[in-house]
């Protein structure tokens, strides 16, 4: 090794590339928030709560009170913070849990963001600043039990009667459905629009039964959402959005999300599965001084790396207003396929210990299942991006 490579700082393990440095004070000092709320709040209790299979409602307020719903949103009582900012804060927050991550996704990506991008003025007025505070709860309901990769055959029906609609269906997989205040439904009318509604909690024919028995997303509450003749008033309807459009666009913001979270979850298993390693002594010597451990950690940092640069380069495209969807499938496919690879990695360095929830790493993997299928499969976005490059459309 030369006289001036042997005089840089030591490497930082987390951050091999030194992606700090291409970070402004202000993103920085979001980071390190979210990250002392992730250290203090979560990291502590989460095992529990994954354990248990519950989300407390206190924690996705707290997540209000930091400003972190809708913070890439203007106006509203919303922080207008930059994409680079919110997919920092998505990294933190999934470095604790993607249930986490998930909350503030669905709180600001799809159901704020639907009122704020598609909603009558009144409709932003009423719900945006307490959903912003985290006073008032809201989920998205597009997926239904027949209709998930592909939400155009949705059943969800909306008629018109007089000044109201009636609205009958069922949506299935709704993070916070059973926990919210306020559900935006997607459903077909009979002039064959794709309209969305907002729904409130309690309205009569309304219920959002939780999903149980899930061995993933286990801090995360999922839910039914039942609609039986379901009555809402006119202004209750997103005047803006008319076809599938309107839902996609949503999804863009919280598949964005996604590309900067999973590296979060995956430099938690990174970190985990180093720190074992070095205490770790099996034949006399700790196991990080093994080359095939060694090759595990380094092919680990090579994928964090690479998915990390990944996300702030999209970021930056989202700021600059050059992103297009088809880059957001491409980071989605990429960084979560890359966690699973570093989190299934850093399972086998943790040997048996590595299936308890003493450790992280079996709850990130678990996790990252989930992930891989929702806001678009890995096969979903790999056809998105694969009809981008060829020009044919690989769906229908
Ligand atoms: P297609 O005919 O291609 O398009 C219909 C209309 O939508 C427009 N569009 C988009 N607009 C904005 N962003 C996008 N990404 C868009 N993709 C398409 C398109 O231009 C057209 O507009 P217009 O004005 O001409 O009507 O639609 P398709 O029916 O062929 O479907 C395409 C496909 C398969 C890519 C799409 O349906 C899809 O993305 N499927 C996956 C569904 C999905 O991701 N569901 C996620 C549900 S939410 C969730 O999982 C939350 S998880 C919790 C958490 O985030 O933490
Ligand atoms: P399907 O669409 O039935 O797909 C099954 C398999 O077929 C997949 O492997 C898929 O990739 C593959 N496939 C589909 N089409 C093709 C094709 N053309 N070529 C090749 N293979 C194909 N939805 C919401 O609306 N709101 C939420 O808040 C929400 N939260 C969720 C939370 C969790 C924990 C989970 C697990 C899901 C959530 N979802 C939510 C639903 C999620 O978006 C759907 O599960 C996802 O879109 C896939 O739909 P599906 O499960 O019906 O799978």
């Amino acid at each position: 090794m030369s006289h001036a490579v042997s005089q840089l700082p030591a490497l930082d393990p987390l951050d091999v590339l030194d992606i700090d440095a291409l970070l402004d004070d202000e993103e920085r000092a979001i980071r390190d928030t979210v990250s002392q709320f992730v250290r203090e709040q979560v990291l502590p209790e989460v095992g529990d709560w994954f354990e248990r299979g519950v989300l407390p409602l206190e924690v996705i307020r707290e997540l209000g009170k930091l400003g972190l719903f809708g913070m890439h949103l203007e106006g509203y009582g919303c922080a207008g913070a930059s994409a680079v900012a919110y997919g920092i804060t998505c990294l933190e927050l999934e470095a604790g849990d993607t249930g986490i991550r998930s909350a503030c996704s669905v709180q600001g990506s799809l159901a704020m963001f639907a009122i704020w991008k598609w909603g009558s003025e009144e409709q932003k007025q009423r719900w945006l600043p307490p959903m912003a505070a985290g006073d008032s709860i809201g989920c998205f309901g597009l997926t239904e039990p027949d209709a998930g990769s592909d939400p155009g055959a949705m059943r969800t029906h909306a008629r018109r009667d007089g000044t109201d609609w009636i609205l009958n269906g069922t949506k299935m997989w709704i993070t916070n459905g059973t926990i919210a205040d306020v559900a935006i439904v997607w459903a077909r009318t009979d002039e064959g629009e794709i309209r969305g509604f907002v729904v409130e909690k309690g309205t009569p024919g309304f219920s959002a039964p939780e999903i149980h028995r899930k061995l993933s997303l286990r801090a995360s509450v999922t839910s039914e959402l039942v609609l039986q003749d379901v009555r809402v008033p006119e202004e209750s309807m997103l005047p803006g959005a008319s076809t599938l459009r309107g839902p996609l666009s949503c999804l863009n913001e919280a598949r964005y999300g996604i590309v900067w979270g999973v590296v979060g979850a995956g430099r938690a298993c990174f970190e985990a599965a180093l720190e074992y390693a070095k205490e770790r002594i099996v034949f006399g010597k700790p196991i990080s001084g093994y080359q095939l451990t060694q090759q595990k950690l380094a092919e680990m940092a090579l994928e964090l790396g690479r998915a990390h640069l990944v996300s702030l380069h999209i970021g930056r495209m989202k700021d600059a207003g050059t992103l297009r969807p088809e880059h957001v499938s491409l980071g989605k496919m990429g960084n979560v396929r890359g966690a699973l690879e570093v989190a299934r990695s850093a399972r086998t360095i943790l040997g048996a210990n590595g299936i308890t929830l003493e450790y992280p790493v079996i709850r990130h993997a678990n996790n990252l299942e989930s992930v891989l299928t929702y806001e678009g499969t890995h096969e979903v976005h790999t056809l998105v991006l694969g009809s981008a490059l060829t020009g044919e459309n690989a769906f229908r």
